[in-house]
């Protein structure tokens, strides 16, 4: 694995939260993108050398709508950028930790991911990004 690509933040209200975070930054999000297959909106920030994102929920069956009604608006994942994808599966996956899917699926700014579960991986949700090239 390589450096942390984001950090993933799940939010109620899109809208309010971007209001509060260009402040808390003192800049504004370079892009908005839906991941329709996810049910999320995804807003993204370059905050100096680091990216973070906002998640928000677009339906109710949406993982960050069940996360926030259980847990609350916060840090929903830390996201690791790979060179190859598919070895980092193949090795997380030997080494007994559990992958949510068998195939890595396009995700938000122009990656390949793959999450592994966090009862595997010590309660933490951890997100593989390869960048598409
Ligand atoms: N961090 C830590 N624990 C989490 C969690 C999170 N983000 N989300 C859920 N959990 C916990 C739950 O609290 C629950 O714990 P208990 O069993 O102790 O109650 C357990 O994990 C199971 O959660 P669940 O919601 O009942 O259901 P699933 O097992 O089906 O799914 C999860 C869990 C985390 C894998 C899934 O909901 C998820 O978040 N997937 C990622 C989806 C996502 O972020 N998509 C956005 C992609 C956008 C992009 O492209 O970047």
């Amino acid at each position: 694995m390589n450096k942390v690509e984001h950090l993933g933040i799940a939010v109620k209200d899109a809208t309010a939260s971007v209001k509060l975070f260009n402040k808390l930054f003192n800049t504004t999000p370079y892009k908005t993108e839906p991941v329709e297959s996810e049910h999320v909106n995804t807003i993204f920030y370059q905050v100096g050398p680091n990216k973070i994102e906002l998640l928000e929920a677009t339906h109710p069956d949406s993982a960050i709508a069940k996360f926030i009604e259980k847990k609350g608006e916060g840090i929903h994942h830390i996201a690791f950028d790979v060179e190859d994808i598919h070895a980092e599966m193949e090795r997380l996956k030997s080494e007994g930790f559990v992958l949510l899917n068998e195939q890595p699926k396009k995700g938000a700014d122009n990656k390949l991911i793959c999450f592994v579960h966090p009862k595997s991986s010590n309660g933490v949700l951890i997100e593989l990004c390869q960048e598409i090239k």
